[in-house]
């Protein structure tokens, strides 16, 4: 790692200095803010790429209860569609899953870009928090003493600048850079590779259903999912490293429609392919999430393969506990919110890693061309239709539990 060397502007001191605003590192901004203790948000984008960057739509109920509590959530609650069953469609038929008659806990489809809106506004313009976009070239220093800092490139100046702090908070995503300081000597990586690809579609059409549809097929899994009234993402498994181009609009229309028509559910509702591309699913996992006074949340720490709508809700869990331990240290000098930080994030990580790699099973053994795995993820989905105990417990471990205080 080639770490540029410090500048001689003076450095600016806060108590934290946050890198990525995404979902974690704006959602830790916006608590350290309302808690008085000064921070600096660093993102490497613009405000209005953020904005619009599409992803993520589903939100456990619990993590809207928690936003909530802090003032984060009046925008999405509003406006967000609440959704408490999803539905399978296998061999023709047609199965319901009422999992918030389970659990009592819904869905909240509210798509990433709105959420993120939401915090970049409330952090920046109403709560006054200092973000800075467009930097370039971010490198820590120091961050196994007690002194540590981030260096940066100001995309105005071009001046390198340099941020003393007490502890970083690496929210930065898969593609950032803070997990590389975690080096093997510092933790360990585990990576699971699902050995399929799932080609990612934002149609400008209408949702075709009032909930998250599995569709479970011999020709690949297809699904349905909300967005907003005009917005619907569609998924569509394809061999891992396909190519987006080989999917003209007529070919994903004609498989969509393949993968997911059963008699009496309402026709799928076509429109323009605003987003197409190959996602390769993998996961992975840092152990610990922290090293020395570096903090990872999110992406950085985990990526979970989106097949059960788990990441964002992982990187708001992150971003809760570790927003709760800084305003404790940086108030009162408790540090045991930071020292158990990454043991209380591991538990649900390895959690939601679990159940998406039981969920992928179950959907897309069928597809594997292996007839032992079609029959054990038929099992699988028969376990959870018949049974009252294994029902309740995949609703529990879909909808996600109750953040732990
Ligand atoms: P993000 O959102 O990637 O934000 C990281 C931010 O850091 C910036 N950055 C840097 N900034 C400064 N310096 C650097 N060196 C930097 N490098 C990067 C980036 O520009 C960015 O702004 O990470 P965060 O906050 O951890 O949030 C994670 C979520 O974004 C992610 O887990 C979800 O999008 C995953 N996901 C889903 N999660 C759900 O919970 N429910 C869903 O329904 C769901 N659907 C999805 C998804 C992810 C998808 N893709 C694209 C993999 C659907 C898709 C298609």
């Amino acid at each position: 790692m080639v770490i540029p060397s410090p500048t001689s502007a003076p450095a600016q001191r806060v108590p934290v200095v946050i890198i990525g605003a995404g979902p974690a590192g704006l959602t830790v901004a916006n608590i350290l803010r309302a808690a008085s203790v000064d921070c600096v948000l660093l993102e490497t984008e613009s405000r209005e790429f953020i904005e619009q960057r599409p992803r993520a739509g589903f939100i456990e109920e619990w993590a809207v209860r928690a936003l909530r509590q802090r003032g984060l959530a009046d925008r999405l609650v509003e406006r967000a569609q609440p959704h408490s069953e999803c539905e399978f469609r296998i061999d023709g038929e047609r199965h319901r899953f009422p999992y918030a008659a389970l659990t009592g806990d819904r869905h909240f489809t509210y798509p990433q870009p709105l959420l993120v809106t939401d915090l970049v506004r409330e952090y920046a313009d109403v709560r006054g928090g200092d973000i800075r976009f467009g930097v370039r070239d971010v490198a820590l220093q120091g961050i196994d003493g007690d002194r540590p800092a981030v260096l940066y490139t100001d995309p105005e100046t071009g001046e390198r600048r340099r941020i003393d702090c007490r502890i970083i908070a690496g929210c930065d995503g898969a593609r950032g850079v803070t997990r590389t300081y975690v080096t093997p000597d510092r933790g360990t990586v585990s990576r699971y590779d699902y050995g399929v690809g799932w080609l990612a579609l934002l149609a400008e059409a209408p949702p075709s259903s009032d909930c998250v549809v599995f569709g479970i097929h011999p020709r690949g899994f297809g699904a349905h999912m909300s967005r907003s009234p005009e917005v619907t993402r569609y998924y569509l498994e394809v061999p891992p490293g396909d190519d987006a181009e080989n999917w003209s609009h007529d070919r994903v229309w004609s498989e969509l429609h393949a993968r997911l028509t059963v008699a009496g559910a309402p026709p799928l509702t076509e429109g323009r392919l605003i987003e197409k591309r190959v996602l390769d699913m993998h996961s992975y996992v840092v152990e610990p999430m922290t090293y020395g006074r570096l903090f990872l949340a999110g992406d950085s720490a985990h990526l979970v393969a989106p097949i059960a709508a788990k990441g964002m809700n992982l990187a708001l869990h992150d971003a809760l506990l570790l927003a709760d331990a800084l305003v404790a240290y940086c108030g009162t000098g408790d540090d045991s919110g930071l020292r158990g930080y990454s043991a209380a994030c591991l538990r649900r990580v390895w959690e939601y890693q679990e159940f998406s790699q039981w969920l992928s099973e179950l959907i897309h053994g069928p597809s594997s061309g292996d007839p032992f795995r079609t029959g054990s993820a038929q099992a699988r989905l028969r376990r959870i239709l018949d049974s009252p105990s294994a029902a309740a417990a995949f609703a529990e471990s879909y909808i996600g539990k109750e953040a732990v205080r």
